[in-house]
């Protein structure tokens, strides 16, 4: 096992230069092939256009890699037995010499590691619908009240319960900032239902607010949600039906534990044909381009 940070994110560290990481379980487990590998490697070039380096996270043949080869991101966009790993799994992705997709919490934990500050993904994960009796509570919460990474996202996805989700980040002490919005977004659709808890509108003020918060103690992140341009946007009404086919399949068939958020995923990609896959491509494409400019104004500081 060994932890490695790819020679040019780890020169542009020491430099204090603008690095980005991203997630994989967005390429495993998020997106068919060929669509996930392209995607991956078009957020990486967009952050490079935005003035940043790229550093995409996962677990390869058992070793922790904060930035990956060619090679080793169509490993994990084209292998069929890619573990998922959040944070409690990656020991195990370690001493099986596994390959593994990171989830938000693990890629978090892994950035931190190497001295990232800000991570751009599609979703993130949350209090799950049904939460009360299940008690599935993604562990991408807990590691946002803990580790100082920036995450921006498009809000969490309605196969989540998205009240009790910001409750909780409350709970956790996690600010929640929503991009030129006064709605906390939900992944398709620009609106959720909720108003965002905090509202900023530069990515200079996103970048002293970050300061301010790691100011206060070098422990615990920042959920940024970036709301889907309206052009790509899905309205949450159009969607709902799928969902809730979703849920009650899901609760049917006894997933639980961390397939859960997997199927889901998929079944809800399955009934909206191309039209969800479409608009993921183009909401982490937007994030990615937010998440490398926070980072050069947040290196500026
Ligand atoms: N939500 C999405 N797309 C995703 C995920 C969540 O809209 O790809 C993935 C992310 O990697 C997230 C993980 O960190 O699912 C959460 O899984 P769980 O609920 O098992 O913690
Ligand atoms: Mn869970």
């Amino acid at each position: 096992m060994a932890f490695e940070v790819a020679p040019e994110v780890q020169a542009a560290l020491s430099e204090n230069r603008p690095v980005v990481a991203l997630e994989s379980t967005i390429i495993a487990h998020g997106m068919p092939h060929p669509q996930n590998l392209e995607t991956a490697q078009a957020l990486e070039q967009i952050i490079r256009d935005h003035g940043a380096v790229p550093a995409t996270i996962a677990v390869i043949g058992g070793d922790y890699k904060v930035g990956l080869s060619a090679a080793e991101l169509f490993v994990l966009a084209t292998e069929q037995d890619v573990m998922k790993l959040s944070v409690r799994d990656l020991p195990l992705a370690a001493t099986q010499r596994r390959h593994g997709a990171t989830t938000v919490a693990a890629t978090m934990r892994l950035a931190a590691r190497a001295g990232i500050r800000v991570f751009a993904t599609g979703g993130i994960g949350g209090v799950h619908r049904g939460a009360e009796t299940t008690f599935d509570i993604s562990a991408d919460l807990t590691e946002l009240a803990e580790t100082p990474v920036a995450v921006v996202s498009a809000g969490a996805k309605s196969i989540l319960d998205i009240g009790r989700t910001l409750e909780m980040l409350e709970t956790l002490s996690v600010p929640v900032i929503a991009y030129r919005s006064d709605a906390f977004p939900a992944f398709y659709s620009r609106e959720s239902g909720f108003a965002a808890p905090v509202r900023l509108d530069t990515q200079l003020e996103i970048a002293h607010f970050l300061k301010a918060r790691w100011e206060l103690s070098p422990r615990g992140g920042v959920s940024i949600a970036n709301p889907i341009h309206p052009a790509d946007e899905i309205p949450a009404a159009q969607i709902e039906a799928q969902i809730k086919a979703a849920l009650d399949e899901a609760r049917k068939k006894g997933i639980a534990g961390k397939e859960t958020t997997p199927f889901l995923l998929k079944r809800v990609n399955e009934a909206t044909a191309g039209a969800s896959l479409k608009a993921n491509i183009a909401l982490v494409k937007n994030n990615a381009r937010l998440a490398a400019e926070i980072a050069v104004a947040l290196s500026a500081q």
